[in-house]
């Protein structure tokens, strides 16, 4: 059965949208990012990176055991194992490669820097602030003129480009962002959101979802001196 390490973020929904809509079997096995589980040598074996999600398939190509992490490798590996959620044409197949690039160069780092610098940095600098809100607008605006040409980023079919960009679009607001601003994002982001395994997918460790403010704790932990310890 295959193992998401994963935590209830973006990049770790993207991983339990992707398995829940595929069907396959898995177990969760919680890394509090908060807690530090990240720089647990269990994890480190997995990822030099100690960032969730990682995946570990006891039954890979082949037949052998593999392990992976960056959310993007994730969610193509499990598509070509299953032969879904990514097409097959080649020109359809780059488009959605195209828009999954998009999505783990773009819309992850840049969203998360407004996160970072509008919720979690002690100080409120205005330069960060409006420089990352206006990268994410942009690149709302850019999703919203392809989903004002196309149903779904890689065309006509739902694929791993829209599981890697969905959870990021989810809770806009609190990006300032109203999706009523980007109809054709919100016709999106709707019919994704009524998906069954979308619903289950975002309902993974949902009790363990931070609520309030970040603590000098966990803060230490992702951004302070904890990540240059050495192990
Ligand atoms: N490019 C990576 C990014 C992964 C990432 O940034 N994960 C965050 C949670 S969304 C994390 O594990 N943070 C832990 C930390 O900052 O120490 C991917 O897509 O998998």
């Amino acid at each position: 059965m295959i193992e998401a390490w994963t935590w209830p973020t973006p990049n770790g929904h993207k991983v339990h949208i992707a398995l829940e809509e595929l069907g396959l079997p898995y177990t969760v096995i919680p890394v509090d990012i908060g807690a530090g589980d990240q720089f647990k040598p269990e994890f480190l074996a997995l990822t030099p990176n100690h960032r969730i999600p990682a995946i570990v398939d006891p039954d890979g190509p082949g037949g052998k055991r593999i392990e992976l992490f960056e959310s993007g490798a994730i969610l193509i590996y499990l598509a070509e194992k299953t032969g879904r959620l990514m097409p097959t044409d080649p020109i359809e197949r780059y488009t959605c490669l195209q828009w999954l690039m998009f999505q783990m160069g773009g819309v992850g780092p840049m969203f998360g820097q407004y996160n970072h610098f509008a919720t979690y940095a002690p100080e409120k600098l205005p330069y960060a602030i409006e420089r990352y809100s206006n990268e994410v607008k942009r690149l709302h605006l850019v999703l919203s003129k392809r989903l004002s040409q196309a149903a779904y980023l890689a065309g006509d079919d739902y694929s791993i480009a829209d599981i890697a960009t969905f959870p990021w679009i989810r809770n806009a607001d609190k990006r300032g962002i109203d999706l009523a601003e980007y109809p054709s994002v919100k016709r999106w982001h709707d019919e994704i959101a009524a998906r069954p395994a979308v619903l289950r997918g975002v309902e993974v460790l949902s009790e363990s979802r931070r609520q309030g403010q970040i603590t000098e704790a966990e803060r230490e932990v992702m951004f302070g001196k904890t990540q240059f310890a050495s192990r």
